[in-house]
């Protein structure tokens, strides 16, 4: 017990630091006046959404994250492309994003914008925040507040995304290098790798690990063989764009450690994941929280929070609230 009270203390002090320093001129009561249901709204909206399709869940995680990846969590993933400009949805790294999580924060919105005070005041940017803290919590992950007062960006290009996003097939100094030019650190793309313990990845982004991976290893030696095998059902030879595997095999579509746990039994699902147990540079952190669910969930909060202050656009010029979220005013 004493060791516990001494974990929360621990954890803080980098929280208070947080969210002290928070210099992006977010607040975590930005709409208490503009839309004070604002919160509710967007829940119910996605609860709705859930109850429909569980890969709401998974969908508008991972739109979240693409959306901060590139110029910065300002909406831009959402913007559709036209004849005249191929958006960042359209770049071959969108990598087949799910449609569920673009459809949650459309209705969403649309749920906000039919109370009359909050038409057009609330951002897509926000909404995606607070859709992803939403799914979060569904999938019985942590319940965590967000800050708000992003504005909608003004630009989508695919030619944006170029280097922007990890592959799965990075080690630990290019996912620290994508993270690090976020302002994020080694612990912070961990703890977002966490993510990984919902929805799925497509054959074609591990195909490599589980058939013919060299001359003398055919299946990549770090992953479990068991596990190997059932891939190799999963994806057979010839690989079907159709077909995908659980990111963690175990609790699939449950926020919890267990892609951690996964992690240390060689079942990291791409060699992204896998690396962090691999490196000794990563691994001490898969295993504290492998065995500590309280203290990765919470690590995971404080890094969400961060990534969410990436590239933030708050200032009038910077950007604006898009009237649809999938196209500019
Ligand atoms: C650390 C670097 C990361 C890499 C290399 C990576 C890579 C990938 C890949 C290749 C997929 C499978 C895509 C597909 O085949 O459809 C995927 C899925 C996913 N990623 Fe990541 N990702 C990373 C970080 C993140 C972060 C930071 C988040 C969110 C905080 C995230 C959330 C997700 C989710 C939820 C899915 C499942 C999507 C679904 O089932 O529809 N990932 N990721
Ligand atoms: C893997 O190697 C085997 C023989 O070593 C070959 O028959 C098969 O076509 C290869 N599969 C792929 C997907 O390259
Ligand atoms: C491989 O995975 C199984 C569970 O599927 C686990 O029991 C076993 O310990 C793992 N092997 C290694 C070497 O971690
Ligand atoms: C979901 C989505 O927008 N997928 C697109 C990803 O990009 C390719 C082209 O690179 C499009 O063909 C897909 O429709």
């Amino acid at each position: 017990m004493a060791k516990y009270r001494n974990t929360l203390l621990f954890l803080t002090l980098p929280s208070l630091l947080l969210f002290c320093v928070s210099a992006e001129n977010l607040r975590r009561d930005y709409y208490a006046d503009i839309c004070p249901n604002v919160e509710n709204i967007v829940r119910t909206a996605v609860t709705a959404k859930f109850k429909e399709t569980i890969v709401t869940i998974p969908g508008t995680l991972r739109l979240f994250a693409h959306d901060c990846f590139v110029q910065g969590c300002d909406g831009s993933i959402l913007i559709a492309s036209t004849p005249e400009n191929t958006a960042e949805r359209d770049h071959p790294d969108n990598l087949s994003i799910a449609g569920d999580g673009f459809d949650t924060v459309g209705r969403a919105k649309e749920a906000v914008d039919a109370v009359p005070q909050c038409e057009n005041k609330v951002s897509c940017a926000d909404i995606l925040v607070m859709a992803t803290r939403d799914v979060v919590y569904l999938a019985g992950g942590p319940s965590y507040e967000v800050e708000l007062g992003r504005l909608d960006g003004l630009s989508s290009t695919s030619t944006s995304v170029n280097g922007k996003i990890p592959q799965a097939s990075s080690n630990l100094d290019q996912l620290n290098a994508i993270f690090g030019d976020l302002g994020l650190s080694q612990d912070d793309m961990i703890a977002l790798s966490g993510a990984h313990t919902l929805g799925f990845s497509h054959c074609s982004n591990f195909a490599n690990r589980v058939r013919n991976f060299s001359k003398y290893y055919p299946v990549d030696p770090t992953l479990n063989r068991t596990y190997a095998a059932q891939l190799q059902e999963l994806c057979p030879t010839n690989v079907d764009p159709t077909l995908v595997a659980p990111l963690d095999p175990i609790t699939t579509l449950r926020f919890d450690n267990q892609y951690f746990k996964n992690l240390q039994m060689g079942m990291g699902l791409l060699t992204s994941d896998q690396i962090l147990y691999e490196d000794t540079r990563s691994r001490p952190t898969v295993n504290k929280w492998a065995k500590n669910s309280h203290l990765s969930a919470q690590r995971f909060v404080i890094a969400m929070t961060r990534m969410g202050r990436v590239g933030v656009k708050t200032k009038p010029g910077q950007g604006n609230i898009r009237r649809n979220c999938f196209a500019f005013n």
